[in-house]
């Protein structure tokens, strides 16, 4: 049962992965984001846990992982900076559905020498649960880390390490201490490592949880790089836009600069208008039919539009004239405005702002309309989270944190 989850997951992420089409611009933009999602992916369908550890330099972080597995494996000493670049050793499990952990070492994230900090906090972000160790009190730095770790939606256990060193009665003010630094609604849990306390803990956790928590990272940054992708596509549509509403803007004026007696040719406008929306939807990949462009015209409000006109009709001072001289300059290419009487400019001016703020209207609305069909992990992880316990709470400061629309309005024209 529980194996044909995770595998139902790898299928369904490789697929998805599959039908994205990427351009060979796009692979190399995000190249490093594509590596780890497809390691993320590889471990997901060899059933691969990874474990990473992190912390300040001399908690013991390589201590701790040793003590797994009763082996030494990472190397350790008494002065710091003994752990100099991250360390991978891997372990297989018996009789479960998991078949091995991957245990991450790493250099202390505030020790001198450590040439990218950046790379290292990046390659213990793509573990599927993170051990924060530390030895004793929390400082601010500590802090900060365990808060960006928190912001990218990880799963964190505190490992308060070292406890041989502090007095028995001092124990429990230490750990109260660090609660309340962290955040509350999170319940991050603070194991001691005392004996086979973390052992126990982390046992308990990779037969019960391992699963879930390898298939939610995976549809995490497989969510994250899809934001990216997105991000990416919108941006070079965001400029085929803008360039496709200035030559509309231009060719609405022109012809209203070349006719200045004839007020504004409300039919060949609407057409102008039409034929704008009908570009813009091709640029955002949405096929147009009549009737929907004439929805688009409804739910753009009409008074959006005429705001716009009247800012500029009623005030025909000559300051104002001048004003519009500089904005419609660049858009007339080379049609001079000069030999013809205010009201062409005027008339120029409105066309060219009306057009533009229908252009930036209506690719909002293709944008609404345009909703990449094909699955969205994103989707998946809302399905999953809602019916897990406690221990997923963090997958709700991720799914908080993430809002789709106020990230993208910024990349329409
Ligand atoms: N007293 C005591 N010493 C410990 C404990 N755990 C680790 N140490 C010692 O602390 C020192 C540092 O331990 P490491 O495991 O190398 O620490 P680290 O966090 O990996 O250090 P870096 O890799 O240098 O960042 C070593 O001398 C360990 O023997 C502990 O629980 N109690
Ligand atoms: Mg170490």
């Amino acid at each position: 049962m529980k194996q044909l989850k995770i595998n139902k997951y790898y299928f369904l992420l490789k697929n998805w992965w599959e039908t994205m089409d990427l351009t060979n611009y796009e692979k190399r933009t995000l190249n490093r984001e594509i590596i780890s999602f497809n390691q993320q992916i590889y471990r997901l369908k060899e059933k691969k846990i990874r474990i990473g550890a992190y912390g300040k330099s001399g908690v013991g972080k390589s201590s701790v992982l040793n003590s797994l597995f009763n082996k030494n494996m990472f190397k350790t000493n008494i002065i710091n900076g003994s752990t100099r670049e991250i360390q991978a050793e891997e372990y297989t499990l018996k009789d479960q559905t998991l078949k091995s952990i991957e245990l991450l070492d790493s250099p202390g994230f505030d020790f001198c020498n450590i040439k990218s900090p950046e790379k290292i906090y990046s390659r213990i972000n793509h573990s599927d649960l993170i051990l924060f160790v530390v030895a004793g009190d929390i400082n601010r730095n500590e802090i900060s880390e365990i808060s960006a770790f928190i912001k990218d939606g990880k799963k964190i256990i505190i490992v308060l390490n070292k406890i041989d060193l502090l007095k028995k009665e001092d124990l429990k003010e230490i750990i109260e201490n660090i609660k309340l630094k962290l955040p509350k609604d999170l319940n991050i849990p603070i194991i001691i490592n005392n004996e086979n306390n973390i052992r126990n803990y982390l046992a308990n956790i990779v037969s019960q949880y391992g699963e879930i928590l390898l298939i939610l990272n995976s549809l995490q940054l497989a969510d994250k790089l899809f934001l990216k992708i997105k991000e990416e596509r919108l941006k070079k549509r965001q400029k085929l836009a803008q360039s496709t509403i200035g030559k509309f803007s231009t060719i609405k004026a022109s012809t209203v600069a070349l006719n200045p007696l004839i007020l504004f040719d409300i039919a060949g406008s609407f057409a102008l208008d039409t034929a704008l929306i009908n570009e813009l939807s091709k640029i955002y990949g949405l096929n147009l039919k009549g009737e929907s462009t004439r929805k688009i015209f409804k739910n753009i409000s009409i008074n959006n539009l005429f705001l716009g006109v009247s800012q500029v009709g009623i005030n025909t001072s000559f300051n104002l004239i001048k004003k519009v001289f500089l904005l419609t300059a660049p858009f007339t290419n080379g049609i001079s405005l000069l030999p013809y009487v205010p009201i062409a400019i005027i008339q120029a001016a409105i066309a060219i702002h009306s057009t533009k703020i229908l252009g930036k209207l209506a690719a909002k609305e293709i944008f609404i309309r345009s909703k990449f069909s094909h699955m969205d992990p994103f989707i998946l992880i809302q399905n999953i989270t809602f019916k897990e316990p406690d221990i997923f709470n963090h997958i709700n400061i991720y799914l908080s944190k993430r809002n789709l629309n106020n990230n993208f309005v910024s990349f329409l024209p």
